[in-house]
């Protein structure tokens, strides 16, 4: 090795060890960290200079992202040079120029924003071709590049060609422009606040280049309940600030409108969209965005959902309405994106034909060939609202000239709100693999939204995403992971979600085998953990659907016109679908798929309750009888969450520490939090159905103290509502401003003992808790979560664990709570037991 390369090398090398065990990293560079990369078998030959063949402004951001990559991982500074240079260069060049340079080369069609990654070495000079099919294909193939070098690939034979596998690869954020964001837990809007646009874009330009990094090619920043205002001349105007901020990433803003703008800002008697005046409004509307934003990508609309106005306020329906905006932005190449979230909330619920999950195939599939061709429907992958377990949307299947896109939800509304980890790739993959057989076998959802199946001009997939300030974008470090994922699957759906934990892992994490391989494996078992302690088997996330929809609240589900029925009762529980004798949702999917759900010999356990009411001693596939595995795999699931927290254990000093340190305080909750959800599912579903847990788990808990069976000072017993939310349905508050106790006699035998107290964080203020063995003070701790709820019930009960501490017979266990600004300290229980 000549001394200069073994300079650099040991520089690398310091440089390396100071990141990865000193600095901390907040989570803000995500997937894009170009940590130094020891060890890459291509930096040997890899080119010295970029060659930038395409002088776009999404070009030039591909080169100084190569700069920058080379530069953080591998230490190399690479100029780039416009000058056509025939060795030893990156060349970024799309395929039209790259004819002129290489008139040898013939590039296979190369679709959409495709790209080709070649590398030729001859007489140890090298060249890397990045060829786009378009600017865009260029960046992407340099993030590709990037990716490839940050993962330790050997490039010597590089020659990946890949084409998107559909044209729509948008993200939705439900930004409000006053900061807040509806369904986002990751901090306030990048883009809005107090009414306006940001003066300072920069994290939403970050947010586009991330974006970018995957192929993501739009990005509507408002929320779908849109407020009237944004299409006004002068929200307009800061609206072009966001689309010059994402341009440079080949980004392009899309917004939501409300259909009853041209009447709530455009001062006309009506928003009737058959009516002249309205499609002139509009239509000059289009032209003033286009005026402002010469790429504008589109309109989102949600209309005559949750109190959106929408064309049937005219008796008008959807396909008249998306046809006038198409209209509109059709000289201009901009696509609507419809949505089919369209249902009544005020369904009977004493009407056993009455049904939800009916709703989007009802109203859109009469509708089938009355859209205009830049129309999309933006289909929400299952028929009721990204509850955990759902099955695919049979309107999925049942539009044949229609253009469609698949909307899926990162932010994770039902599936933990970033607190718990739960990763969704998985779910995405099997609607993306599930046969609808839309035309025959072998049609599945990935094919129908491509327009692959019965050839139609658009499609693909869309996320809401709503990342917020929080540095790290959505809250907790490894939900990014979603983000990541979805938007890999929207450029490619046949990546396996292993692949994908992968491949996001050594990106955000680095290549220590051992890091890649547990995170890998704490991700793919996420979704399925989560599934186990929150709900059973197709019945609906058991959550408080009324509010936050974060903890349990089961009967929150119930009579009510939101139709998220389960229809439990003591003898049963499910919704019969059938079209033998339920609501006949069933039939909505073709034959083969209808018939496997529609018998109780053939539909699967997972979505039993989604299809069918049975009784509770039905027995399931697996040989069990529906209630006993409601129990065990609530129990199950509630272990597992606590297996999530030993195995990231094992990688402290593997990762930094301020992610290592920010990822265990979410799985240690997590882990309490699931036992919350455990005990209230298992205890509702025991006591509603008179069976008891045969295993005597459900009810009994050996080690539990019930707060208010404990000597109290200044507490009071309280009833907890929903009542499975708390131990014993009590726990005790503190409405006493100098603080209250609960104390109690630990009764077991002498040894080494771990005290979880339960308690209640109220976003309400912080109150403080302070634990005592006869009168010595061990621990101390703040309630200062915000937590989506401000009582005592399932969303803020959270468990704190001190010791484990030596405890003989007889020793007093005193806890303290301080309530503070409205939170009034309540405690439920302290379970006392061996590590
Ligand atoms: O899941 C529900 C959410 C609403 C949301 C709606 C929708 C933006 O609870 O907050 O509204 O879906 O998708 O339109």
């Amino acid at each position: 090795m000549t001394a200069p390369r073994f300079l650099r090398l040991l520089c690398l090398l310091l440089v390396f060890a100071l990141v990865h065990h000193l600095s901390a990293e907040s989570g803000q560079a995500a997937w894009l960290r170009y940590a130094p990369v020891e060890n890459q078998p291509a930096d040997v030959w890899l080119p010295h200079s970029i060659v930038l063949l395409d002088h776009s402004l999404v070009a030039q951001s591909a080169a100084s992202e190569l700069q920058r990559g080379l530069r953080g991982m591998l230490g190399r500074e690479v100029p780039v040079t416009d000058v056509p240079r025939s060795e030893d260069a990156f060349v970024l060049v799309t395929v039209t120029e790259a004819q002129k340079y290489f008139p040898w080369l013939t590039p296979a069609s190369m679709g959409g924003d495709g790209f080709w990654l070649k590398a030729l070495r001859q007489r140890g000079r090298s060249q890397v071709l990045i060829i786009g099919a378009n600017s865009r294909g260029v960046l992407y193939g340099t993030f590709a590049l990037l990716r490839r070098i940050a993962q330790q690939q050997d490039l010597s034979h590089l020659d990946d060609r890949e084409v998107p596998s559909a044209p729509i690869r948008w993200v939705d954020q439900w930004d409000n422009p006053d900061g807040s964001i509806e369904r986002g837990y990751a901090g306030r809007s990048v883009f809005f606040n107090q009414g306006h646009v940001r003066t300072d874009l920069t994290r939403a330009a970050e947010y586009a280049r991330l974006l970018a990094s995957v192929g993501i090619n739009g990005c509507n920043v408002n929320n779908v309940n849109a407020a009237p205002d944004v299409l006004s001349s002068s929200s307009l105007r800061e609206l072009a600030r966001i689309a010059d901020a994402f341009r440079p990433w080949g980004v392009r803003l899309a917004l939501s409108v409300s259909m009853a703008s041209p009447q709530t800002i455009g001062h006309l008697s009506t928003f009737d969209p058959l009516d002249p005046q309205v499609a002139a409004w509009w239509r000059s509307k289009a032209d003033e965005i286009y005026s402002l934003i010469p790429d504008f990508a589109g309109f989102t609309v949600k209309a005559d959902s949750e109190g959106q106005l929408g064309p049937s306020h005219y008796g008008r329906s959807p396909a008249d309405a998306a046809n006038t905006l198409a209209r509109a932005l059709r000289p201009h190449g901009g696509i609507v994106l419809y949505r089919t979230f369209v249902y009544n909330h005020h369904l009977d619920w004493r009407d056993p034909k009455a049904d939800r999950a009916r709703a989007a195939y009802d109203i859109f599939h009469p509708l089938d060939g009355r859209f205009d061709s830049n129309v999309v429907l933006q289909i929400k992958h299952g028929p009721i609202d990204f509850q955990t377990r759902e099955p695919v949307s049979p309107l999925l299947g049942a539009l044949e000239h229609t253009s469609e896109a698949m909307e899926v939800q990162v932010t994770q509304e039902y599936t933990g709100q970033q607190r718990h980890l739960c990763f969704l790739v998985p779910m995405w993959k099997e609607v993306l693999d599930f046969d609808l057989h839309a035309d025959r076998a072998g049609t599945p959802v990935k094919d129908l939204i491509a327009g692959k199946t019965f050839h139609r001009p658009l499609g693909g997939m869309v996320a809401v995403a709503n990342v917020g300030l929080d540095p790290n974008w959505l809250g907790h470090p490894l939900a990014m992971a979603n983000l990541y994922g979805f938007a890999r699957l929207a450029w490619d759906p046949d990546l396996s979600a292993q692949q994908i934990a992968e491949e996001w892992t050594r990106l955000t994490f680095g290549n220590d085998p051992q890091v890649v391989r547990t995170i890998t494996a704490m991700q793919l078992a996420s979704w399925h953990i989560y599934e186990s302690y929150t709900g059973p088997l197709g019945a609906g996330t058991m959550t408080d659907i009324l509010g936050s929809h974060y903890g349990p609240g089961i009967e929150s589900a119930e009579r009510n016109g939101w139709g998220q029925w389960f229809r439990a009762d003591h003898q049963g529980i499910g919704m019969d679908r059938t079209v033998a004798t339920g609501t006949g949702y069933i039939g909505q999917y073709h034959r083969p798929v209808a018939a496997m759900y529609e018998s109780l010999k053939t539909c699967p356990d997972n979505l039993l309750l989604f299809m069918h009411h049975v009784p509770y001693t039905e027995k399931l596939h697996s040989g069990q009888t529906v209630i006993q595995h409601i129990f065990d795999t609530h129990y199950q699931g509630a272990e597992d969450a606590a297996h999530l927290v030993q195995q990231w254990q094992t990688l402290k000093g593997r990762v930094d520490e301020e992610r290592y340190a920010e990822v265990l305080k979410r799985l240690t909750y997590q882990a309490g939090h699931a036992i919350v959800w455990r005990d209230a599912i298992c205890e509702w579903f025991q006591r509603t159905s008179g069976i008891a847990d045969e295993k005597g788990r459900v009810g009994h808990h050996p080690g539990r103290i019930e707060a208010e069976s404990m000597q109290l000072d200044g507490y009071t017993p309280v009833n907890v509502t929903p009542w499975e939310t708390a131990s014993g349905g009590k726990a005790v508050a503190c409405n006493r401003t100098s603080g209250c106790s609960a104390s109690f006699q630990f009764q077991g035998n002498a040894g080494r003992y771990a005290l979880a107290a339960q308690y209640f964080d109220l976003n309400t203020g912080v109150a403080h808790f302070r634990l005592y063995l006869n009168g010595k003070l061990m621990d101390a701790w703040a309630a200062d979560d915000t937590l989506p709820s401000s009582k005592m019930d399932g969303n803020t009960s959270t468990r704190h664990i001190t010791g484990p501490l030596p405890l003989a017979p007889g020793d007093t266990i005193r806890i303290e709570g301080l309530p503070g600004g409205g939170d009034v300290a309540g405690l439920d229980d302290v379970e006392v037991y061996r590590e």
